[in-house]
């Protein structure tokens, strides 16, 4: 749903300027150093960018689910890297505090997570609670006005540069699956709370992941998610459904700079003559690659809007984000077809948009975790 189009037109433009001007000429140097400069994070800060979700009440831009998809699908055009640093604020960081926290944990976190000063990580998966969430081994033990957490959490987003964590924990070891956990804010500087050091990855080389540890970390009892227990397993899930439709818009953006990149080399590059382009084996794939990311893209902006109508739509989100991040891989695997030799060498775009492409499969759930939520809600909606 677009609630205002003159402004968010206006909004739009700003931040595709930003991408084309600031972002793209600075994706060499990010993946080079391995960190997103310090100046364009505070553009970013400043175009309102970590706010992109908060309702205006805490100091956000309160877009909607769908005009939210829209920039970032924009801001993926450049290297996914500058949208990850926003992305746990933006997506499932602050949205677990906004369906699930209090007013009070709302006003208190909110505000700085919209203006980027904190940076908020989510905790769900652990070196043995992967696809299985709910398996999760993160102990949480009341202890007076506190909590004990014990436990480890592995490929972190974020959480090098995280002000605040919202964890899941297990409250009732008695319950083994999603009854038993809960969620819990704990800020950055606990005693107890520690990093392992930053992962290398395969690629989008910028962002950061590692492992969070927990060893008798006390957390005051009011920092127990919406001050409830039982409650951690529901939210996330619920968290999820949207933070896979941001990853459906992340596949999408990807995908259309990677076609930019495929046409752009395909009208340069002559062989036989010709640019390689007039051949119709390669228009082929110019042409597959455009029909997949506009299915995507029209799929996810109809799920973004049903969920802005207050549908549920865990079975859209799970079909998006598999039918996007899918596409997405197949795009980027044409355009490094198309560039040949170059697209397999080092410092091409393609080369690079490849290996940043492969996440998307994995993260926020597997493809064969979508699969099997669509199959579950399909039962669901249509019991025999
Ligand atoms: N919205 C609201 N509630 C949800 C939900 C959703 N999208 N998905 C599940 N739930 C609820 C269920 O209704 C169930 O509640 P009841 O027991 O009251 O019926 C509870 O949560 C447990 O759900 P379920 O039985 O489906 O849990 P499973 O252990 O079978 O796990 C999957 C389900 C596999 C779907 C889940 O573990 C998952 O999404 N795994 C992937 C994790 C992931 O994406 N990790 C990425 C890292 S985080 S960035």
């Amino acid at each position: 749903m677009i609630s205002d189009p003159e402004t968010f037109s206006l909004l739009h433009d700003s931040i595709a300027r930003f991408v084309r001007e600031r972002l793209i000429p600075a994706e060499n140097r990010v993946a080079e150093e391995d960190a997103v400069p310090a100046e364009l994070v505070g553009e970013m800060r400043a175009l309102g960018l970590f706010g992109l979700s908060v309702p205006r009440q805490y100091g956000g831009l309160e877009l909607t689910l769908e005009e939210t998809l829209l920039l970032v699908a924009t801001l993926c055009q450049a290297s996914p890297a500058f949208r990850s640093l926003i992305a746990t604020n933006v997506g499932v960081g602050s949205q677990t505090l906004l369906m699930g926290g209090t007013e009070v944990q709302k006003q208190r976190y909110l505000p700085s997570i919209a203006s980027g000063e904190m940076i908020v990580s989510f905790c769900l998966t652990e070196p043995e609670a992967g696809s299985d969430a709910a398996s999760l081994r993160t102990r949480a033990v009341r202890d007076g006005d506190a909590y004990v957490l014990n436990g480890a959490k592995r490929f972190i987003t974020n959480a090098p540069q995280a002000g605040l964590f919202t964890v899941m924990a297990r409250t009732d070891p008695a319950r083994k699956g999603a009854d038993g956990i809960s969620a819990f804010l704990v800020e950055a500087g606990t005693p107890g709370l520690s990093l392992g050091a930053p992962m290398k990855k395969m690629g989008q080389q910028g962002a950061h992941i590692c492992d969070v540890m927990f060893d008798d970390c006390r957390v005051p009892k009011e920092n127990l998610l919406g001050e409830r227990e039982g409650a951690g397993f529901k939210t996330a899930m619920q968290v999820l459904d949207k933070g896979r439709l941001h990853v459906a818009a992340v596949s999408i953006g990807i995908a259309e700079r990677a076609l930019q990149e495929g046409l752009r080399y395909a009208a340069q590059r002559k062989q036989f003559g010709r640019p390689i382009g007039e051949f119709q084996l390669v228009q082929a794939m110019l042409a597959d690659s455009r029909a997949d990311i506009y299915a995507a893209r029209c799929m996810t902006l109809d799920a973004a809007r049903r969920r802005d109508l207050g549908e549920e739509i865990t079975l859209e989100a799970s079909c998006c984000k598999l039918f996007a991040s899918e596409m997405c891989g197949r795009v980027v695997d044409r355009v490094v077809q198309i560039h040949g030799g170059a697209g397999y060498v080092a410092g091409h775009a393609a080369e690079r948009l490849y290996r940043d492409a492969r996440i998307l499969r994995i993260y926020e759930g597997t493809s064969e975790v979508q699969r099997l939520i669509i199959a579950r809600e399909l039962a669901r909606r249509h019991p025999g």
